[in-house]
C-alpha cells in the first residue's frame, strides 16, 4: 500500500503533494509502476500532535485527486479517514477501500462500509492524534489491541461488513516499546483470522532507534520493519517509499516460500 498524503502538514510528506494534482497523480502511478497494490489516499494528517481539519477541507483536498486516479489507475484507492461523509463520497468517487485509524468507532462509519459493501481496514489508536503520545499505557499491549479488534469485529460483522483488514496502529498511542513489541509479537494476532496491515513506514520510532535520524533518512529502517512485519504475518504493509519495500519483500517472500 503506497502512502500519498494530500496535506500540508504530514509528518514525512506534507505539503510535498498539498494543492498540487499534477504531482499527486504522477507519484500515484510511480507507486504503481513500483509495484503499489493499493493506494492510500489521505487528506487530513494524524501524526501525534496534529489538528483536525473540516469535512469540507478534507473532501477539497482529496475528491479531485481521487477522480482522477480512478481514471488514470487500474490500481484500487483506499481513503485514509475516520469521517464518514469523506469515506462515502470518496466511495462515490470510485475508491474501493476505507482505512480508519479510528477503527469504526463511529457507528455511522460502519453503516457507510456496509452500504458500499468494500473493504475496511480497523487500525487501533488509544487516545486521539492530539495528545495520544502523552504516557500510553497498557496491561499487555498485545491483548489489549486483540480484545479491541475482537469487539470491532464483532460490530462490524453485526452490520454486514465482511472484508476486514486489522492493523495494530503502529505510533498510536504507543510508546518505543510498544511499537516493537507489535512487530516482535505480530503473529499473535494473526489466529483472529484476518488479514493484518502494518505501516511502520518513516515513523518516529526508527528515528528513536538511529541517533534521530529525520523521517527523510529513515528508509533502512523502514525496511527492517517491513521484513520483520512481514516474516510475522503482516499481509500487508503501508509505506512511502514503494520501489524499495517491494525488492525488500521480495526476497523476504522468497525465504518465507522456501
Ligand atoms: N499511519 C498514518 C496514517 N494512516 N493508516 C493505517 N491503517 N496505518 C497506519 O499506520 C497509518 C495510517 C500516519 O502516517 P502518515 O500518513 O505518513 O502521516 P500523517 O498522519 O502525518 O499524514
Amino acid at each position: 500500500m503506497g502512502v500519498l498524503n494530500v496535506t500540508p502538514d504530514s509528518f514525512s510528506d506534507g505539503g510535498v503533494y498539498f494543492d498540487n494534482v499534477e504531482k499527486v497523480i504522477s507519484q500515484a502511478k510511480q507507486m504503481a509502476t513500483e509495484g503499489a497494490d493499493i493506494i492510500d489516499i489521505g487528506g487530513e494528517s494524524t501524526r501525534p500532535g496534529s489538528e483536525s481539519v473540516s469535512e469540507t477541507e478534507e473532501l477539497r483536498r482529496v475528491l479531485p485527486v481521487i477522480e482522477r486516479l480512478v481514471k488514470e489507475l487500474s490500481v484500487p484507492i483506499s481513503i485514509d479517514t475516520y469521517k464518514p461523509r469523506v469515506a462515502r463520497e470518496a466511495l462515490k468517487a470510485g475508491a474501493k477501500i476505507i482505512n480508519d485509524v479510528t477503527g469504526l468507532t463511529n457507528p455511522e462509519m460502519v453503516k457507510v462500509a456496509a452500504e458500499f459493501k468494500c473493504p475496511v481496514v480497523i487500525m487501533h489508536m488509544q487516545g486521539q492524534p492530539k495528545t495520544m503520545q502523552t504516557n500510553p499505557h497498557y496491561n499487555d499491549v498485545i491483548e489489549d489491541i486483540k480484545n479491541f479488534f475482537k469487539e470491532r469485529i464483532a460490530v462490524a460483522q453485526m452490520a454486514g461488513v465482511s472484508e476486514i483488514i486489522l492493523d495494530p496502529g503502529i505510533g498510536f498511542g504507543k510508546t518505543l516499546e510498544h511499537n516493537l513489541t507489535i512487530l516482535k509479537r505480530l503473529s499473535e494476532l494473526t489466529n483472529l483470522g484476518f488479514p493484518l496491515l502494518i505501516g511502520p513506514s518513516r515513523k518516529s520510532f526508527i528515528g528513536q532507534l538511529t541517533g534521530g535520524l529525520p523521517a527523510t533518512e529513515r528508509l533502512e529502517g523502514t525496511i527492517a520493519a517491513v521484513v520483520t512485519a512481514r516474516l510475522n504475518g503482516a499481509s500487508i504493509v503501508r509505506v512511502h517509499d514503494v520501489g524499495a519495500c517491494r525488492r525488500a519483500l521480495q526476497i523476504a517472500d522468497a525465504i518465507i516460500n522456501t
